[in-house]
């Protein structure tokens, strides 16, 4: 077949490019692929609708069902536990709210706005939920995020002493606080952990006040978790 000398370094030369599209192009193609090996699938967490029960709800009449309005007091502080607690005293001065809020916009909830009408010190609440896998992913119970600042898998003397939070920034406490010990859990696609947590006012909350603060559940992919979390 006759070809000019011309053509011939043309065809050459578009030869080299297609061999050379041809490695950018499978380069890129397994850079996908690694990026399709890290990234497995969507991690998502979200709290279970109807999932959400807590102590003193704001509303309630005092006296309703077994404690409903009357204020819990903390009086065998620094003990968390309820079966240690007085038993209400009958005063209704402060009161609990908590609203579910979809932080990230995708549609379900995953944080608390954690709301303390009028309370005063040692005022004691409970408040527990559900949190549930929804992503594609196994993943695990990472840390929460309270009032900016993060909080990771408890250790032995926060689950006894509970961690002290200062939510208006005078250095000094206005509320323990002593989580469930579900941090660090597996939940697979589908499967749901119970969260709870139990909260006291301190001494140097400012009198008569309401507290509020956002509570922030966030959960990693299962096989990063023990690299993600202070050692
Ligand atoms: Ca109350
Ligand atoms: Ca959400
Ligand atoms: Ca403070």
């Amino acid at each position: 077949m006759y070809m000019s000398k011309g053509i011939g370094i043309a065809l050459s030369i578009i030869a080299v490019m297609l061999v050379s599209i041809g490695v950018a192009y499978s380069m890129w193609s397994q850079t996908l692929e690694v990026n399709g090996v890290a990234s497995t699938g969507e991690v998502d967490i979200e709290i279970q609708n109807g999932s959400l029960i807590y102590l003193d709800a704001c509303g309630l009449p005092p006296g309703y069902g077994q404690s409903g309005g009357y204020d819990w007091n903390a009086s065998h502080y620094p003990s968390p536990f309820a079966e240690q607690l007085a038993p209400p005293e009958g005063k209704d001065v402060g009161c609990t709210n908590v609203a579910l809020v979809d932080s990230d916009g995708d549609g379900d909830s995953d944080a608390l706005n954690v709301t303390l009408r009028n309370v005063y010190p040692w005022y004691y609440t409970h408040i527990a939920f559900k949190v549930c896998n929804d992503g594609t992913v196994p993943v695990k119970i990472w840390r929460v995020l309270v009032d900016g600042h993060y909080y990771y898998e408890i250790n032995e003397q926060q689950l006894h002493q509970g961690v002290e939070v200062d939510l208006n920034n005078d250095t000094l406490p206005d509320l323990t606080i002593w989580w469930g010990d579900n941090f660090g859990k597996q939940l697979h696609p589908g499967e749901c952990a119970d969260i709870s947590f139990d909260l006291t006012v301190l001494q140097a909350a400012p009198q008569g006040s309401t507290l509020s603060f956002l509570v922030q559940m966030q959960a990693i992919q299962w096989n990063e978790y023990s690299a993600s979390i202070p050692h």
